[in-house]
């Protein structure tokens, strides 16, 4: 007898799909040796406080202490691969019609995987800019103490990622609400869907009229809200699910 591992009405969907709408979060680099946020154990604010290293005021408070965490994390992404999950959703571009590709994500494994247009929700890990003027700073002067200073201006250098209680790059989020709005189908994979405004995105696609698909290796808040939630690691659900759905 054939089990059928997807539904197929799942499977008609995405292949009927004009528009796919995707937001992925820290599970997706999991599979790449990149520690989540929020898992147990081996999640980063299970070992720091969020308070004391992801804010303006954490910043303001103790510079070096901020800018070396995000350099240690910096050398973590720069020894990472992008993994199984990354490729399926590179290829996902060339499946559908339409693919709107959005992360939380800051450690660029997406476009090192081969996707394009990636919408980054939460900055980049890679980037660096002046604390006083925002301004990207692609060089600057190798100092013994750190942060190193903006060559413009003088004022401390500091990741270009997003903290919590600043906003979200305006354009980034005005493109991920607009997918979320037209899409046909949203995924939403290996985030937790706790930190807004990104985790407000599946639920305007479900809203919307979208088939929300969740892909998490264990239940979020927002599981009972989609339509399909498939359990596993998305290293191996992705690309089933595609091979699935656009057998060669
Ligand atoms: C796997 C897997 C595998 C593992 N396969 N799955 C409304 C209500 C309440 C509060 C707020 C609200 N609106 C705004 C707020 C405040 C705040 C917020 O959301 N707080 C909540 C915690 C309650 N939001 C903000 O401050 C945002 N700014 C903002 O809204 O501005 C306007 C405003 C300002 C002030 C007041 C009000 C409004 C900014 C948020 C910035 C978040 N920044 C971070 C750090 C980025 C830089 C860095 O990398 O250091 O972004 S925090 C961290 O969380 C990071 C992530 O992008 C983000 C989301 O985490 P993610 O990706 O979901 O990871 P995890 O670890 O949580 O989950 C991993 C999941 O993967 C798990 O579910 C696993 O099961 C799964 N998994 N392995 C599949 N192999």
């Amino acid at each position: 007898m054939m089990i059928r591992e997807f539904d197929n009405v799942l499977l008609a969907t995405l292949r009927n799909a004009r528009h796919v709408a995707v937001l992925t979060g820290a599970g997706v680099s999991a599979e790449s040796g990149i520690p989540t946020f929020r898992d147990a154990q081996t999640g980063l604010w299970a070992r720091f406080r969020a308070e004391d290293l992801a804010t303006p005021e954490a910043f303001e408070r103790d510079p070096k202490l901020v800018w070396d965490w995000y350099a240690w994390r910096r050398e973590i992404v720069a020894k990472a691969a992008p993994n199984a999950g990354h490729a399926a959703l590179a290829r996902l571009a060339g499946l559908v019609p339409r693919l709107t590709l959005v992360t939380q994500n800051v450690d660029g494994l997406h476009q090192q995987a081969g996707s394009r247009d990636v919408i980054e929700l939460h900055g980049n890990i890679h980037r660096s800019k002046c604390a006083r003027e925002n301004l990207v700073i692609d060089s600057w002067q190798d100092v013994k103490d750190s942060p190193p200073r903006c060559p413009r201006c003088g004022a401390l250098l500091r990741p270009d990622v997003v903290w919590f209680g600043e906003m979200l790059p305006a354009a980034a989020l005005e493109q991920a609400e607009a997918a979320a709005h037209s899409c046909d189908v949203f995924l939403s994979v290996g985030t937790s869907a706790a930190v807004y405004p990104a985790a407000h995105l599946p639920l305007t696609a479900r809203d919307a009229g979208a088939t929300v698909v969740e892909v998490n290796k264990d239940p979020t808040r927002i599981s009972g809200a989609v339509t399909y939630s498939l359990r596993g690691a998305s290293g191996e659900i992705l690309p089933r699910l595609f091979a699935v759905a656009w057998p060669m």
